[in-house]
């Protein structure tokens, strides 16, 4: 009809220039004389939300006409990166953009340059999140991303000395131009206190909690556009405090500790719990986690109630995906509004709940398998607890009648009673959805044979696999312009919408004039970031050497300090005089360590130590080179992949569950050293063998190694290389003479070594010789780095999103242009 919106897309030098002036004089009160660059970037963002929300809006029109299935995606954690430069992208006006400010002698570059991205998370689960919320719109599903608006994201790292020190991120400092306050979306969330059971005139039992403190969850929402397409809404919920009636009344006069009350609700969503991977066991994340869950559920059930809908059918219309078990107290919150509110019989709500939620699982860690211990659980939420009971209870009851023995009882059992009972959050999740999916091939394999083996065999039919992928669009045609320009002259810009279209550059794989731009390409890309990096840390690097990159969360399974000993190993044969097949190489590193990981705080200590011995010393730092590249992000990122030759994937084998930055390497050309581990067994699958350096052993030789007795130091005496680099450590080389310094690592290695660095360290000096070796031969390099890149087409987003559709919620999507 006529009163639907214009599009978005493809506006006008002197449409853009009107809007960026109009907001900067009416939306900021500012003229160009006074304006500073914040005040441009603001006025540009503003400028360009509006022109999302135009799309946004058409597609709501659109999935309101076709009353379609819906998704809602919960996740405790988003890293969205910087939101202006994708949406020009996906608006398909950056270039225009770029004319349009130079005529008011603006510079487009500089003005993206200010913005500050949120850091609502820690790392490969949250980016997975953001690049999902990127393909659902660009696919059109009907979708809403939930999740939490942390006032302070993810810390800044800084080094101080070496070390990291960790600086509060303020990222709402400057305003957030790309929000939209919604305080009539607001909900009231209870905690503590105790429940009251009662019968009512029809003798149905009335269960009633009665809290002791309630807060409010007030909706932000941010649009998130699709490519040239439909745009969502990423709805993030911020706690404040209720100045309720009767505290009122209680507390008439008392107005300092109603301050105090207040401060202390509005705490809930203050900051991102930093760690990864590792269980804290805080009250507050878990406060965290329900408040958010609630506010979503509250949220789903109004918009489906105010389409006349009943809640029988809330699962016809609705798909709940569960982010990791973060969220998984939404079983039981859906249950409570359910049964409790709506008054729904028990096992009408069951099947309404099981058939909503799905769940992704992200880790076989066991110190990342959420645990709650009964008694925090019971305390903060009585009733959860009660329903987490009644579940449980009927579950059992139903392995009973099946003749499931005792132990496998107690191994599915939601309740964990060896030791302190607490509640297994992954089985609750399992039991409360329709579908539990892995996120690679292998990791799926595994998560069927190892954590939930019992519930694979009791529901085979449950279990699935969704292999993760990237935006293509941010990780390639935004932040490698270079690349995708060159891509898009030779096959045209299918390849924006289809991955799989790059397969169309096959012909070009051996042609030598295209492998030279290939190669011309990456060398500008090096050169940019050698200047980034020359410009954070001091030390300049040759973009004409190999770039061997090493970037992610600091952790041990990820095993970069199995990279600093092959460091060490090139260092010493330079010393030694046996260096004369090393190719110059510039090793960087980056990424986080979670504040209290002791391990992973030395381990970025040991890299700038040795970045600091290589980097100053005259005979071999003409060969090599270290830095550690602080306060990785997406942000920085998106200069890091496209400027890559080497991409190291050295996880031990059966610990990372998918991976996503190896994806975004190979995207961006650069070949993969790896282990057998999550995607990367994918990704070589798709590039062939020959186009990726494989080593060390794989998930069922390491844990046959780990059943015959796994003795480190035995490889440690046989190995004159290793033994002379473990040795080095704590030599006091490193460490101004400081022999203790790097001893915790030392003798973890020598002792236990849990991720198998020594067993696998020869194998992984041999396939870095092959590198150097490769790398010789550029032509044979570039050929290589574009058939990673041409191979990709599996892992985008996109097609992992598909695979949500058809294989999980069974939504069909719907387009708008
Ligand atoms: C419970 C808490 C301590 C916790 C907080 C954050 C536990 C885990 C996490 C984050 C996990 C995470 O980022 N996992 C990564 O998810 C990616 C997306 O699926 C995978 O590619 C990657 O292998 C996995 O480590």
């Amino acid at each position: 009809t006529s009163s639907k919106p214009g599009s978005g897309l493809d506006l006008s030098k002197e449409e853009i220039k009107k809007s960026f002036l109009e907001k900067l004089f009416y939306g900021l009160g500012r003229i160009p004389t006074v304006a500073t660059d914040n005040d441009y970037y603001s006025a540009l963002a503003l400028a360009v939300r509006d022109w999302v929300f135009r799309q946004y809006v058409r597609s709501l029109e659109e999935y309101a006409e076709q009353d379609s299935r819906g998704v809602a995606y919960l996740s405790a954690e988003y890293l969205p990166g910087p939101h202006l430069g994708n949406n020009l992208l996906n608006l398909s006006i950056t270039k225009t953009t770029r004319e349009a400010l130079a005529d008011l002698d603006l510079d487009l570059d500089k003005i993206l340059e200010q913005e500050v991205e949120p850091g609502l998370g820690n790392g490969g689960l949250g980016r997975l999140a953001s690049c999902y919320l990127d393909s659902m719109a660009t696919l059109g599903v009907p979708s809403i991303g939930y999740g939490i608006r942390y006032e302070f994201g993810i810390f800044n790292q800084t080094l101080k000395d070496g070390w990291q020190a960790e600086v509060t991120d303020k990222w709402l400092h400057y305003g957030n131009p790309w929000e939209v306050v919604r305080p009539e979306i607001a909900f009231e969330v209870k905690f503590g206190g105790y429940t009251e059971h009662k019968y009512d005139s029809n003798n149905k039992l009335q269960v009633n909690w009665i809290p002791d403190s309630e807060i409010r969850g007030t909706a932000y929402d941010t649009p998130i556009l699709g490519y040239r397409s439909n745009g969502i809404i990423m709805r993030l919920w911020s706690a404040e405090a209720i100045e309720s009636f009767d505290f009122a009344a209680y507390n008439m006069g008392d107005y300092y500790r109603a301050v105090e009350k207040k401060m202390r609700s509005e705490n809930i969503t203050k900051v991102l719990y930093p760690n990864d991977e590792n269980l804290s066991g805080k009250e507050l994340r878990l406060k965290q986690q329900y408040f958010f869950v609630s506010c979503s559920l509250q949220d789903i059930i109004r918009l489906h109630l105010l389409q006349g809908r009943e809640l029988e059918n809330f699962h016809e219309k609705f798909n709940i995906q569960l982010n990791d078990t973060h969220p998984s107290i939404a079983v039981a919150e859906l249950m409570r509004i359910l049964v409790d509110i709506h008054q729904m019989e028990w096992d009408e709500a069951w099947h309404v709940t099981r058939h909503t939620f799905a769940y992704t699982n992200h880790t076989l860690l066991p110190e990342a398998l959420e645990k709650w211990s009964v008694n925090l659980l019971g305390r903060l939420l009585p009733r959860h607890l009660e329903i987490i009971y009644e579940i449980n209870s009927r579950f059992l009851n139903e392995l009973r009648k099946q003749n499931f023995s005792t132990e496998q009882i107690s191994r599915m059992s939601l309740i964990d009673d060896r030791g302190e009972p607490s509640i297994r959050m992954a089985h609750l999740a399992t039991v409360g959805s329709h579908k539990v999916n892995g996120v690679s091939a292998l990791h799926s394999r595994l998560l069927k044979s190892m954590v939930l083996q019992d519930f694979a065999e009791l529901w085979p039919e449950k279990f699935t696999n969704v292999t993760n992928g990237v935006a293509h669009r941010r990780f390639l045609a935004l932040s490698n312009p270079g690349l995708a320009d060159l891509i898009t002259r030779k096959i045209g810009k299918e390849w924006l919408t289809d991955l799989s279209a790059l397969r169309n550059l096959e012909k070009f794989a051996d042609d030598k004039s295209f492998q030279e731009e290939w190669r011309n390409i990456k060398f500008k890309n090096k050169e940019r970031l050698t200047a980034l990096i020359e410009e954070r840390t001091g030390v300049k690097l040759d973009p004409s050497m190999l770039f061997d990159i090493h970037v992610k969360r600091i952790h041990e399974y990820k095993r970069q300090h199995l990279k600093v000993l092959h460091i060490l190993s090139l260092y010493l044969r330079l010393k030694n005089g046996k260096g004369k097949d090393i190719s110059p190489t510039s090793f960087i590193f980056g990424g986080k360590a979670a504040p209290g990981y002791f391990m992973a705080k030395r381990i970025i200590k040991l890299i700038t130590a040795v970045a600091d011995l290589i980097n100053n010393d005259p005979e071999v730092n003409k060969k090599l080179k270290v830095v550690f590249l602080p306060n990785f992000s997406v942000k920085l990122a998106q200069q890091v992949y496209p400027a890559a030759d080497l991409s190291e994937q050295i996880s031990m084998a059966g610990k990372e569950a998918s991976g996503t930055g190896n994806m975004k390497f190979s995207l961006n050309g650069a070949l993969t050293i790896g282990t057998l581990d999550g995607a990367n067994v994918e990704i070589r699958e798709e590039v062939g063998e020959k186009n990726f350096f494989l080593f060390g052993l794989t998930t069922e030789e390491v844990q046959e190694t780990k059943k015959a007795g796994y003795h480190p130091y035995r490889i440690y005496e046989q190995n004159n290389d290793l033994r002379e680099v473990m040795d080095f450590l704590i030599s006091g080389k490193l460490s101004k003479g400081d022999k203790e310094l790097f001893r915790p690592i030392y003798d973890n290695l020598l002792q236990q070594d849990p991720y198998l660095l020594l067993k696998d360290y020869q194998s992984y000096i041999e396939a870095m010789d092959e590198v150097h070796k490769t790398w010789k031969d550029q032509n044979e390099w570039a050929k290589r780095s574009i058939l990673n890149v041409i191979n990709m087409g599996k892992f985008s987003s996109d097609r992992s999103i598909s695979d949500y559709c058809e294989d999980i919620w069974k939504v069909e999507t719907v387009k708008v242009v």
